[in-house]
């Protein structure tokens, strides 16, 4: 089967309040912001993209699921899931697609608590601290790994 040319964009719970407060931390972006940038730097290689932004861990999984039928590739923010959830790194595992993580903030610089992410260890990308621009690196990077896979 011929690789799809998609990928599922995921960010979790409390993003869809980015650019209304925190800009300190998270910037001034929106979420509205954020999954367009995805979207115009995964089509400049090709791709389409289908985003979720959910503050329900169940919906989350249900997408990452659903990615097995017809995406190449996920990038997600889990936001403070990344910190709690073995769920979510299982339904990641699970789906075996190549993974994408991706923080605004510098989490290694912030509080003790969130500098284990239950995630990372399923990701084979990982942009953490390079603010909202970190998506569009991190889709050029998750995008050349899968093409890196369709040639073996
Ligand atoms: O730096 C990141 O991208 C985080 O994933 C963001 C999470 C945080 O729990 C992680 O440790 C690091 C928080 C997302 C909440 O975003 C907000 C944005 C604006 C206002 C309030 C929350």
């Amino acid at each position: 089967m011929s690789t799809p040319l998609r990928l599922l964009l995921v960010n979790g719970p409390n993003l869809n309040l980015l650019g209304t407060r925190e800009p300190g931390i998270y910037g001034s972006q929106t979420l509205a912001d954020v999954e367009r940038l995805v979207t115009d730097a995964a089509a400049t290689r090709g791709f389409e993209v289908r985003a979720v932004q959910s503050n329900h861990e169940g919906v989350l999984l249900d997408a990452i699921h659903a990615a097995r039928e017809d995406c190449a590739g996920i990038v997600i923010n889990p936001a403070g899931l990344t910190h709690t959830s073995v769920v979510l790194r299982d339904a990641l595992a699970g789906v075996a697609l190549p993974v994408a993580e991706v923080h605004i903030s510098d989490v290694r610089q912030r509080e003790p608590f969130r500098h284990h992410s239950y995630v990372s260890d399923v990701a084979l990308v990982h942009v953490i601290g390079e603010g909202v621009s970190g998506y569009a690196t991190a889709v050029d990077l998750l995008i050349d790994v899968i093409a890196g896979q369709a040639d073996d």
